[in-house]
C-alpha cells in the first residue's frame, strides 16, 4: 500500500470493517450516483441486449427475454475507485452463468466487451464474468433500477472496481483478444482488482475526469 496516508473517514472505516473493506475505501451510506456524461433516453420498446461475437448463439434479447430467463439475486459490495464503497447491495436479475449458458462462448472467447448506451464500454477476461456473483441487474434493493443507477439493466462485477460495472447495458461482446474499454484507454488499470489496489496504471494521485 506504500505510503499513502489514509484519510481519518477511511482509517475509522478500516478499523470498523476490517478486511472487508479493500486498501484506500471508506464506506458511504448512500448510494451516490457516478457516470461519465448525461443520462441516455431509453425506451424499452425498442431497447435490445446484443449478445454477439464468438458465441454459439449469437442474439438480441428484448425485455420480455430478459425476463424470461431465469432470475437470481446476488448481495455484494461495489468500490468506486473514486474510494467509496457501499456493502451489502441486493441486486436482482440474470445471474451471468444463465446468459453464459444461453450464449456458450466458444473456446476461443476469453474477454467480454460490456457496452453501455451512450458510448461507455468496459473490458473483463471471461473468467471474472463468469464468476458467481457477477449479475446483469434490473433491481436493487427490492426495487426496481432507477435511470440513474442504470435502468433498465446493469452489469455488476463485484470483484473489481465499480466502473467495470457498465451502466444502460445495451451489449456484450465475446473476443479472443482483449479491448481496453472506456477508462482503461484512459489510465484506469485493466484488471481493477479493489482488493490488489488496481486503480491507475500510471502514478497514484490520478482521480477520475467525471
Ligand atoms: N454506462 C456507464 N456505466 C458506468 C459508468 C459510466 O460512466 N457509464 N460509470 C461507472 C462508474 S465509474 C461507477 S463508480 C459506477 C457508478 O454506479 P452508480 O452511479 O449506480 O453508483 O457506474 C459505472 N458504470
Ligand atoms: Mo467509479
Amino acid at each position: 500500500m506504500g505510503f499513502e496516508a489514509l484519510s481519518p473517514k477511511a482509517a475509522a472505516d478500516r478499523a470498523r470493517y476490517g478486511d472487508r473493506l479493500p486498501p484506500g475505501q471508506r464506506v458511504s451510506e448512500k448510494w451516490p450516483v457516478l457516470h461519465y456524461g448525461s443520462l441516455p433516453e431509453i425506451d424499452l420498446d425498442s431497447w435490445q441486449l446484443s449478445l454477439s461475437g464468438l458465441v454459439e448463439g449469437p442474439c438480441a434479447l428484448d425485455w420480455e427475454a430478459v425476463l424470461a430467463l431465469p432470475q437470481s439475486t446476488r448481495t455484494s459490495d461495489a468500490h468506486c475507485v473514486t474510494r467509496w464503497s457501499t456493502f451489502d447491495n441486493v441486486w436482482t436479475g440474470v445471474a451471468a452463468a444463465d446468459l453464459l449458458a444461453l450464449v456458450q462462448p466458444q473456446s476461443a472467447a476469453r474477454f467480454v466487451v460490456a457496452h453501455g448506451y451512450g458510448g461507455y464500454s468496459a473490458n473483463l477476461p471471461l473468467p471474472v464474468f463468469a464468476q458467481d456473483d457477477v449479475i446483469l441487474a434490473h433491481g436493487h434493493g427490492g426495487a426496481p433500477l432507477t435511470p440513474e443507477h442504470g435502468w433498465p439493466l446493469r452489469l455488476v462485477v463485484p470483484s473489481r472496481y465499480f466502473w467495470k460495472s457498465v451502466k444502460w447495458l445495451r451489449a456484450l461482446e465475446f473476443v479472443a483478444e482483449d479491448q481496453p474499454g472506456f477508462w482503461e484507454r484512459y489510465g484506469y488499470h485493466n484488471e481493477g482488482d479493489p482488493w490488489q489496489e488496481q486503480r491507475f496504471t500510471r502514478g497514484r494521485s490520478r482521480t477520475g475526469a467525471y
